[in-house]
């Protein structure tokens, strides 16, 4: 018998074996294609393996090996229906029992956090009105969190009780030393040294304060700071743009209104509040921007004049979804933080 006859035989039987045990339901048909393939007396590997002394004596170590190899191939095929079946894998293939109208594993999408939500929005409606986003470092000096906001060494508010003093900055700097800002007010100063007037700004960002947590305070929390400066602005430009922006994000029918009220940086100076479960609540601080802040930063208060306000994001997120505790923005609760 020539090789090539020989190696054929081998193939074929290679193939119809691979074809019979990949086809068995169960273990009866497994059974079955086993004892027709590889059976000790009359499988048809056995059959096969009797031809081989008919090939040309010279052939007959070829023969051997892809006998050998034919032969592994074939009881891999049974070991791998043996598995499948034991696997519970009752068919062919166990794809034939997909069902592609099943629901799939959802996968859990993160989201942005309210606030960041927020400060996007809030950016949007302001960018409208014509104001452009700055920032500035949450690690400040004296300088630009008070003294040039008009707040002298003596104040109350530079108190170390109502401010994160960083300690390991005061023995670098001496007597100044650094602070977690308290305010987003900072970054009007540091916009004014480094811009000429005309400014319409905006900054959003983070300020700390050592308020003890409660519904409405966070010793950690974010302000929205805008500053207007020309050379002629009004209180009632102020007025205008604050009313403007709380009608386009807490919606046209929010009632807000003005307080007189005092902050060192402006002159006059007005707390703004917006009306929510028959009371009002404060969301920020506004006024005219005090000569003295102009001078510090060398503008010439004879020239120019400006609206300057900070408002709280978390209470103006409050107020837009009606959430009455601000501690829920930082539990990080992800059954709360779904639902925006
Ligand atoms: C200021 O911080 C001034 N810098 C605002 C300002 C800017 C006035 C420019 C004039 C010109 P005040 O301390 O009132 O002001 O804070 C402003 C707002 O921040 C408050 O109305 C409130 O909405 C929010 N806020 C203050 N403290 C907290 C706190 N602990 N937790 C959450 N929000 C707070």
């Amino acid at each position: 018998m020539a090789l090539a006859e020989f190696l054929q035989q081998l193939d074929d039987l290679a193939s119809a074996a691979d074809q019979a045990f990949g086809s068995a339901g169960d273990s009866d048909s497994l059974e079955a294609a086993r004892v027709e393939y590889l059976g000790a007396k009359q499988g048809r590997l056995k059959a096969v393996q009797k031809q081989m002394g008919r090939v040309d004596p010279g052939d007959r170590r070829s023969a051997g090996m892809r006998f050998n190899q034919v032969k592994q191939q074939i009881e891999a095929a049974f070991q791998a229906a043996t598995e499948r079946l034991a696997d519970g894998g009752s068919t062919v293939q166990q794809g034939a029992h997909f069902d592609h109208s099943l629901p799939g594993t959802p996968l859990r999408v993160g989201r942005l956090h309210p606030i960041t939500q927020t400060i996007e929005e809030l950016k949007d409606i302001m960018g409208r009105l014509g104001f452009s986003a700055a920032e500035g470092p949450e690690i400040e000096d004296q300088w630009h969190n008070f003294e040039a906001l008009n707040i002298p060494h003596e104040h109350p508010a530079r108190d170390p009780l109502d401010n994160f003093y960083l300690s390991s900055a005061e023995k670098t700097t001496g007597d100044t030393p650094l602070l977690l800002r308290s305010q987003t007010s900072t970054v009007q100063i540091r916009v004014m040294e480094n811009t000429p007037p005309p400014v319409r700004i905006i900054s959003l960002g983070r300020v700390y304060r050592p308020d003890t947590a409660d519904a409405t305070h966070y010793p950690m929390f974010h302000q929205m700071e805008g500053l207007l400066i020309d050379r002629q602005v009004t209180m009632a430009d102020l007025k205008s743009v604050l009313r403007l922006f709380a009608a386009s994000y807490l919606g046209g029918d929010v009632h807000i209104r003005f307080r007189p009220s005092f902050f060192p940086f402006t002159e006059p100076s007005v707390e703004v509040d917006y009306h929510w479960n028959d009371q009002w609540i404060e969301f920020g601080g506004a006024g005219m921007v005090d000569p003295n802040v102009l001078q510090a930063v060398g503008y010439d208060p004879e020239e120019v004049i400006g609206f300057a306000f900070g408002l709280g994001v978390e209470r103006l997120c409050m107020r837009r979804h009606r959430i009455n505790d601000i501690r829920e923005f930082y539990k990080n609760d992800v059954r709360f933080l779904h639902q925006f």
